[in-house]
């Protein structure tokens, strides 16, 4: 255990937080965490480590400024990682004003109570690709690509970057925005694309779902794995200066590609020509389709292509990707076809998974 450090994470119960905390407990960190209260248990993703002698957790909201003030007094942390957001693109066109309150303001509580009192943490910003993708002709995306977010999320983590970015040249913070593309895992909520793609592909392999509802099947992606990505936010709060960094696996890949590669893992060929998409994207319920577009699932306003150049991120933090996309793809559908009844969550029940490392 080679340190002593301390750090606070918002956003522990999601994807990211649980392997970043994983990953900082490895490295000897305490960890300091906000829960959200809920009427049902939210830390399934966590539970594996919840009773960690070094994990602390505490309720907490970043909509709630006195809570963040006191908790960091508390806690006086090293190293800050705001990875709590309402992360949903489509769910921000129904919930714009509630995404800016937590995305763009939760941003600067914790900013301010850092600022306020007075401590110097290092902190790193959960910034996204969905910062790019309405200008034309950009691609790949690098930290020198103008930003033109398409949905209120987008917007809303807009402000949150450039208040980072303000109170660093303000205030002299070490704050980062690590500006990361799309990254997935069998930890990945249900409702974003890729889970929802590989748990289906498991359940219709083994009978027991019958087809896929999916919106635009043309929108282009760069994906990684999660797991690789936050080894990325730690190393942008170990160098001599604050940065900005785009990480990204460097390729792209639309909608239809995974799905073909998900449900071919799965052992079943997709006949795009019968599954349920004419040229136009509309629905024509075959009866045989296992793949259906259903307009419901289009967004007001799409990013069509994100496509990620991740070189400064290689260059000066050594970092890039080790899982491909077709590993990834491979990954995900095989944690579904074993673990599915389980909730498709990423949870795995304690002994369940004995012989390997959690997924
Ligand atoms: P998830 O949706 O899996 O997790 C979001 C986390 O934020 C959950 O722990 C959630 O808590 C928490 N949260 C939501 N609202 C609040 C609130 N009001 N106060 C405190 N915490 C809250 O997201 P990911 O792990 O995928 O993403 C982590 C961060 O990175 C997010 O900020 C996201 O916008 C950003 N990002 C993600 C990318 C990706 O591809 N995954 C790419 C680029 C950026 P609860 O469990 O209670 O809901
Ligand atoms: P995204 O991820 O919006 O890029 O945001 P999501 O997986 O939701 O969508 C990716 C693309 O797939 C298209 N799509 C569908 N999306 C969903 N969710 N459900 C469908 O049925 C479906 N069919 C097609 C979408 O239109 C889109 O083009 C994610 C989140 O993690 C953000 O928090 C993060 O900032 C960005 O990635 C980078």
């Amino acid at each position: 255990m080679s340190s002593k450090k301390k750090a606070f994470i918002t956003g522990i119960t999601g994807q990211d937080g649980s392997y970043l905390a994983e990953l900082l407990l490895d490295k000897g960190y305490e960890v300091h965490a906000i829960l959200r209260r809920s009427s049902v248990f939210t830390s399934t993703r966590i539970d594996h480590i919840i009773h960690h002698e070094r994990l602390f957790t505490y309720h907490g909201d970043l909509a709630d400024s006195s809570n963040l003030h006191s908790l960091l007094s508390r806690i006086q942390p090293d190293e800050i990682y705001n990875l709590g957001a309402q992360s949903h693109v489509a769910v921000s066109f129904e919930v714009p004003e509630y995404t800016a309150e937590v995305d763009a303001l939760g941003t600067i509580r914790l900013l301010n109570a850092v600022k306020d009192l007075g401590i110097q943490p290092r902190y790193y910003q959960a910034s996204t690709s969905e910062l790019f993708g309405g200008l034309p002709d950009t691609a790949p995306q690098s930290e020198a690509t103008p930003f033109y977010p398409k949905s209120p999320y987008g917007a809303a983590k807009l402000y949150a970057y450039w208040i980072t970015v303000n109170y660093r040249e303000a205030y002299g913070l070490y704050a980062c925005n690590g500006i990361l593309f799309n990254h997935e895992s069998p930890r990945r909520g249900e409702t974003f694309v890729t889970k929802k793609i590989t748990k289906a592909a498991a359940r219709i392999a083994q009978g027991r779902q019958q087809a896929l509802a999916l919106g635009n099947l043309d929108a282009k992606r760069d994906w990684g794995y999660a797991k690789d990505y936050v080894e990325a936010m730690w190393l942008m709060l170990q160098q001599e200066r604050p940065q900005d960094f785009v990480i990204a696996s460097g390729e792209t890949h639309t909608v239809r590609e995974f799905a073909t590669l998900a449900f071919r893992a799965a052992g079943i060929e997709l006949d795009w020509q019968g599954e349920g998409v004419n040229e136009r994207g509309i629905c024509r319920k075959t009866g045989q389709a296992r793949v259906l577009v259903d307009p419901k699932y289009f967004r007001p306003a799409e990013v069509e292509l994100l496509w990620g150049n991740p070189a400064k991120a290689r260059a000066e933090l050594g970092w890039q990707p080790r899982t491909s996309f077709q590993e990834l793809v491979d990954l995900m559908v095989r944690y579904d076809l074993a673990f599915d009844d389980y909730g498709g969550d990423g949870y795995v029940p304690p002994g369940a998974m004995r012989s390997g490392p959690q997924p």
